[in-house]
């Protein structure tokens, strides 16, 4: 399929590493990849769901110690340990190598090595990178298969250049002991082993897509963002775009696809999804900045998506999509998860495949349970969607789950206190990645799990992207909808309703809508966000507004206990804003 020295060399020499029974090379047929699902249901890989409720839906259950992405076990395999930072793990890349290749030797025997092509962005597009990755799982190429664009085209637009990431994944026995997801920005390489879980082995998502594609965009004057990209469609049919970033789970596939509340529905406002988890940006020849969305799918969190939080994205899910991890109804031969209707199963298995009583108080889907849908499916897709130029952006919004300290919006002074805002975002923990949930945690950008060198220096490149952009620089803003009140519950409905700060935000980026002036920002005016038709007071509104001094002290206290960890790299615009702040506050 290929004459590329440089990918058929590298194929060789992995080849005599892993010692593969057969080499497959996905040429992205349907035939091929329908022969690959039917090989897979035989193996019991997948299951086949009920081909007239769902067609070409398929069922996948992980191990049970292999559920989400493990971030102490992944890697930035830097030359030195400075150049990875304080917020990421490091490994000496020549141990590593050594580490990984004893774990990968022999470990395809018996196995298939499937040789995937893929591009990140449309295939040929000036803009869009090219991956190859090899691996054992019929798993990981179906899911390749819809979440990126695989296949001969993609060999073809690459040629004979050497610009390609490798990436190399071996199941080996799924020994948590021995997981190891490892990123060799300085080699475009990447490797993995012992995981068979969608962040840890889809290798164009997060470890192409975000933490070697940081490293490069560093470099060559871009941004990889852990991001959605919307745009939302006001009634004269103007569309104006927003990119997002809250950690994960943390709302953006809801976001991104969001149906208007019905009053705006009716004056004809839509939203169009671009994106839901990773926006590629640069500056365009207008001088703004535009946004790419690198993928070709949705690797959506299935509990809580039901008819009324996320339409579009259940709508996504009603074919070609592959299911991981949810409850197997029997009865149907669908899927049912938490979240998802109000009659569960009776008959059923839950994610471990085992025969679960709906009635036990047990979870039958697992919290971080996943569909993989195809874009395509989406009914509000952006006609932008696979636009290589991409769409420009108006706002660019943080966002995470913080039960008290957040407003539900603020807006930013002006782009570097926009990127003090997004340094200093925190976020309570989900089950997206193991560990304990619902633990506060600093999360620059959403990013620290995804930042592919010195969080310190990408602030810093953060700043100089802005100084580069000047006045047609996006506006920067805060949201988070999930503020509790006293009793635990969500003050703001969230879902659709967030329509309604996304106008407040639009509105202030045409400097159409008034600003009350707090310690961290400015929030709308007590009558600036949109209240008709919704179950909220006045008074929560002025709560979800309120910023608490005590609170923001203290949290100011943490933030420079955080700054403290960059040493030299912090840019001093930061701890300029810190010391503003203080000040601010006193
Ligand atoms: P990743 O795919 O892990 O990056 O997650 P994500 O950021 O795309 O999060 P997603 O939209 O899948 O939402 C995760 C969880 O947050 C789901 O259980 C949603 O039901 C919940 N959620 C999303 N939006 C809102 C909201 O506006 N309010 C509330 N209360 N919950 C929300
Ligand atoms: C996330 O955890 O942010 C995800 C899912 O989008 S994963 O692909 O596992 O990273
Ligand atoms: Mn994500």
């Amino acid at each position: 399929m290929t004459t590329n020295k440089s990918v058929l060399a590298w194929i060789e020499e992995m080849k005599n590493l892993v010692n593969p029974d057969s080499v497959v090379f996905i040429d992205g047929s349907e035939a091929q990849l329908e022969a690959l699902r039917a090989q897979a249901v035989k193996t019991g890989e997948m299951i086949k769901l009920n081909e007239e409720k769902l067609p070409g839906c398929y069922l996948h259950r992980t191990a049970v110690n292999d559920v989400a992405r493990v971030e102490g076990r992944t890697f930035i395999c830097a030359k030195t340990k400075e150049a990875a930072g304080p917020t990421n793990n490091w490994m000496d890349p020549a141990e590593a190598y050594k580490m990984l290749y004893d774990i990968a030797k022999g470990s395809y025997a018996g196995r298939t090595m499937y040789v995937i092509p893929y591009s990140m962005g449309p295939v040929g597009s000036e803009f869009s990178k090219i991956g190859i990755e090899l691996t054992d799982s019929i798993y990981v190429v179906l899911n390749m298969a819809i979440m990126t664009r695989v296949g001969e085209d993609v060999f073809k637009a690459l040629g004979d250049s050497e610009d390609w990431i490798k990436g190399l994944h071996c199941k080996c026995n799924i020994e948590e002991e021995n997981r190891y997801i490892c990123h060799f920005p300085e080699d475009n390489t990447i490797i993995s082993v012992n995981s068979g879980y969608g962040g840890n082995v889809l290798l164009g998502k997060k470890c192409f897509a975000l933490r070697i594609a940081s490293f490069l965009g560093k470099n060559e004057g871009w941004m990889a963002e852990h991001m959605l990209i919307l745009g939302l469609e006001n009634p004269k049919g103007e569309i104006k775009y927003i990119a997002a970033a809250f950690p994960s789970a943390c709302g953006k596939t809801n976001l991104a696809m969001l149906i208007p509340p019905e009053k705006y529905r009716k004056m004809g406002y839509k939203v169009w999804c671009v994106g839901d988890d990773i926006a590629w940006m640069r500056i365009g020849e207008d001088g703004r900045l535009w946004a790419v969305n690198p993928e070709n799918g949705f690797f959506g969190v299935a509990p809580g998506t039901n008819v009324k939080s996320n339409p579009n994205a259940l709508s996504s899910t009603q074919s070609g999509t592959i299911f991981t991890n949810v409850v197997h109804n029997l009865d149907e031969n669908t899927v049912w998860w938490e979240g998802l209707d109000k009659n569960p199963p009776k008959n059923a298995l839950n994610w471990k495949g085992e025969k679960w009583d709906c009635e036990g108080g047990e979870k039958g889907a697992h919290p971080n349970s996943r569909f993989t849908a195809p874009a395509k499916n989406c009914p509000c897709i952006s006609s932008e969607f696979d636009s290589s130029k991409g769409v420009p952006i108006s706002a660019i919004v943080f966002g995470g789950r913080r039960a008290k300290a957040a407003p539900l919006v603020y807006q930013s002074r002006d782009w570097q206190h926009g990127v003090f805002v997004g340094s200093v975002m925190a976020s309570e923990t989900t089950a997206a990645a193991t560990g304990a949930v619902g633990v506060v945690r600093h999360d620059p950008m959403a990013m620290i799990p995804f930042c592919g060198y010195h969080m310190g220096e990408y602030f810093a490149h953060w700043l100089e992207m802005g100084k580069k952009l000047g006045d047609k620089a996006p506006k920067i803003f805060n949201v988070n909808w999930f503020r509790l009140d006293d009793e635990g519950n969500f003050m703001w409905p969230g879902f659709g309703d967030n329509m309604r700060v996304l106008n407040w935000i639009l509105d202030r980026c045409e400097g159409k809508a008034d600003a009350v002036e707090t310690p961290i920002g400015y929030v709308p005016a007590a009558d600036g966000i949109d209240l008709e038709g919704l179950d909220v007071s006045k008074e929560t509104l002025a709560e979800l507004l309120n910023v608490d001094k005590e609170i923001w002290s203290a949290e100011a206290a943490d933030i420079e206990e955080f700054f403290k960890k960059f040493g030299d790299k912090l840019p001093k615009e930061l701890s300029a804003e810190l010391c503003e702040l203080k000040a601010r506050l006193k």
